[in-house]
């Protein structure tokens, strides 16, 4: 059979299908270049959000309804080749959330797993199962599947963060459980720092068997993380397509931080350009740092410190950076890796 094209159709041919169609068949030959297509094809369409026009725009929403009523105040990221299914890509959900000084989104827990990557205002906190954790800027702070979070901001400055969540994974397998808390916020059962010094120095309890896949570190604070890159930078070491990118790990199993989803953070230097690199995990990039441009399938993205922008699956991508240039990113490789899909393409050597 060919790959590509669909048999013609014959009178005799379409009535047969009519015929076993009203008892719910199909025949393969019909669909089956859109089923096995011979490169990924999707709806998702590169694109870039501006935060400031985002943060005017949540903060408008801030006086339109409390974090409490909204159970989360966020403004959902929608791809444009996919509006109204709450998608940043096929797999993967994206949105910005507003806690006002003195707020509290309520503690709930749920099957998806959640990373926060903060962006504006210093201070709050996200409590993840007893322990809270205080959020500056860069930092990347995850909920693992079905612990218990609750976030509050006892700072005096609006606290905005990007959640990325595998909310369209875990619908795609009809997985989902939700539940709220009689409490509004969770008792706090751990100190400050608990789990970072617990799992977060090269140690771990000797006899620990964590229960999740999620990394036993919630908060991976950009400060340790942006160090390392300077220093690594030291080295001069680039890679064409990368420049020096790294992944979060759990120090478990040396995994990516959550079983779903990936997350990155990589340094380009002022002047680098990349090589074109492709991959099949649609990626969500947040500089955080510096200036640059980004060209995703032939289009140009400029974009500034916590601008969002998002490339499809296996679109050639090519990054330059006008100035140095720190780029947070997340995509649904940990899950495709697990599953045998995972690809990637370097027109480099
Ligand atoms: O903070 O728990 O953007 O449950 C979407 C769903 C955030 C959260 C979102 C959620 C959350």
């Amino acid at each position: 059979m060919s790959m590509t094209e669909k048999p013609a159709e014959t009178p005799e041919r379409l009535a047969f299908y009519e015929k076993i169609g009203r008892e719910a068949y199909t025949p393969l030959w019909s669909v089956f270049a859109e089923l096995v297509t011979r490169e990924p094809k999707s709806r998702c369409v590169p694109h870039l959000w501006r935060f400031d026009q985002a943060r005017e725009w949540l903060l408008e929403a801030g006086g339109l309804i409390t974090a409490k009523e909204a159970e989360r105040r966020v403004l959902i990221l929608e791809n444009p080749g996919m509006r109204g299914e709450s998608k940043i890509t096929t797999s993967l959900y994206a949105g910005l959330q507003l806690v006002l000084p003195g707020e509290i989104a309520p503690a709930h827990r749920h099957s998806q797993t959640a990373l926060r990557f903060v962006l504006d205002g210093d201070g709050a906190y996200t409590a993840v199962d007893g322990e809270r954790t205080i959020m500056h800027y860069g930092d990347f702070v995850i909920t693992p599947p079905w612990a218990w979070h609750d976030h509050g901001n006892d700072s005096d400055a609006p606290m905005i963060w990007l959640d990325g969540l595998d909310i369209p994974m875990t619908s795609f397998f009809d997985a989902s459980f939700a539940e709220g808390n009689t409490a509004e916020e969770q008792s706090v059962s751990r100190p400050l720092g608990d789990s970072d010094a617990r799992y977060g120095a090269n140690l771990l309890p000797v006899d620990f068997d964590s229960g999740v896949r999620a990394s036993p570190i919630f908060n991976y604070p950009y400060e340790r993380s942006r160090d390392a890159l300077e220093r690594m930078r030291a080295q001069d070491e680039w890679d064409s397509c990368h420049g020096l990118k790294m992944r979060y790990v759990n120090p478990v199993d040396g995994g990516f931080a959550m079983p779903t989803m990936a997350t990155f953070l990589q340094l380009l230097p002022k002047g680098f350009a990349t090589a074109r690199y492709r991959s099949t995990d649609a990626t969500v990039f947040v500089p955080v740092e510096g200036r640059g441009r980004t060209t995703i399938d032939g289009e140009v993205f400029a974009w500034g410190p916590r601008d969002i922008f998002v490339a499809p699956s296996w679109k050639w991508i090519e990054h330059a950076a006008d100035e140095d240039a720190v780029l947070f990113s997340y995509s649904d490789r940990a899950a495709q890796q697990k599953l045998g899909l995972w690809r990637e393409q370097r027109d480099a050597p």
